[in-house]
């Protein structure tokens, strides 16, 4: 990737963070990542932050309806308050975009990724933006009602959000598709489904997965995955905990081995703050119920520090390039 283009000193621009906080398991095969936005407070993601030299505004929870733990309707668990869940979230997020505020989403699990990136969508839309979504999973998240005996929506928000689900679920924003699968670049897969693998091919969605990281190296899948990043692209970054290796992120519900190392995550992070461009970020998946002593919280606010420009490396920017 041609990093040339970026200056150093857009790096952090905008400066003004929100935070949301959606405390909901309602996608999910297994109940406690409604405490992932608390965890992450706890583990002073605000304070990171702002030593950080960027503006955080904490909005919040966001209060939509409990979980009623009940089986699949119609091939979907719970989806009219998955459905509300995300309405309330594509509203509050897609009012932060419009102030001009970056925001992270504290997840709550990974079905809502439908409400936060279509508001960025939106917003994209608005803004005559490229939009580039990096999708940080174990998962492709591209599972439809006839190819999950589940019916758990949290994995399904990237077939939702290229307009395959229910259409209660994919008109949120307005726009169907929400999404154009060549937005979207996912990185860290290894567990994937053989019908879901099947679509995700159809699809065209380019997938840089732990096989391809293997082979060729983090940096190399990442250079890929920013290729033809510019200054009129807004990148979203989701980030599902369950992306990094289990033995240093063992609080979340869906854990698969062989995930990246913590030096090759933040590796991740670095190079996406070096082009300047993030603009809206999730965090989701982070389940206390199955941590230790905080350690994915804090590990996920380690992460996000790389993210906004907090670099380990002793390298001038010169050097850098
Ligand atoms: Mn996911």
């Amino acid at each position: 990737m041609n990093t040339s283009a970026f200056s150093p000193d857009t790096a952090l621009a905008p400066g003004n963070i929100s935070l949301i906080g959606v405390p909901t398991d309602i996608g999910a095969g297994m109940l406690g990542a409604r405490m992932g936005p608390e965890a992450l407070r706890v583990a002073g993601l605000a304070q990171a932050l702002t030593q950080l030299g960027l503006d955080v505004k904490d909005c919040g929870n966001l209060h939509g309806p409990a979980n009623p733990w009940l089986q699949a309707v119609n091939g979907f668990r719970h989806l009219p308050q998955v459905v509300q869940w995300n309405q309330l979230l594509h509203e509050a997020l897609y009012c932060e975009l419009q102030a001009r505020r970056l925001p992270i989403m504290l997840g709550g699990d990974h079905c809502l990724a439908i409400g936060s990136i279509s508001a960025v969508a939106r917003h994209c839309r608005d803004q005559g933006k490229k939009l580039r979504v990096l999708w940080f999973d174990a998962h492709a998240d591209f599972n439809t009602a006839t190819l999950t005996p589940s019916g758990n929506i949290h994995g399904m928000p990237v077939a939702c959000l290229c307009g395959h689900g229910p259409q209660e679920l994919i008109q949120i924003g307005g726009h169907v598709p929400a999404l154009q699968p060549k937005q979207i670049r996912q990185i860290g897969i290894r567990s994937v489904d053989a019908g879901e693998k099947r679509l995700v091919h159809d699809m065209g969605i380019e997938v840089f997965d732990m096989r391809y990281i293997d082979e060729m190296g983090m940096r190399h899948a990442m250079e890929l995955a920013l290729a033809l990043v510019d200054a009129n692209t807004h990148l979203h970054v989701s980030l599902d905990v369950d992306f990094l290796d289990p033995a240093i992120a063992p609080g979340v519900g869906t854990t698969v081995r062989g995930g990246p190392t913590y030096r090759e995550a933040q590796l991740c992070m670095e190079m996406i703050a070096d082009t300047g461009r993030l603009a809206s970020l999730d965090v989701v998946e982070l389940n206390p119920a199955l941590d230790v002593g905080n350690q994915t919280a804090e590990l996920a606010v380690d992460l996000i520090e790389s993210l906004f420009g907090k670099s380990t490396l002793m390298r001038s920017s010169a050097a850098k390039r």
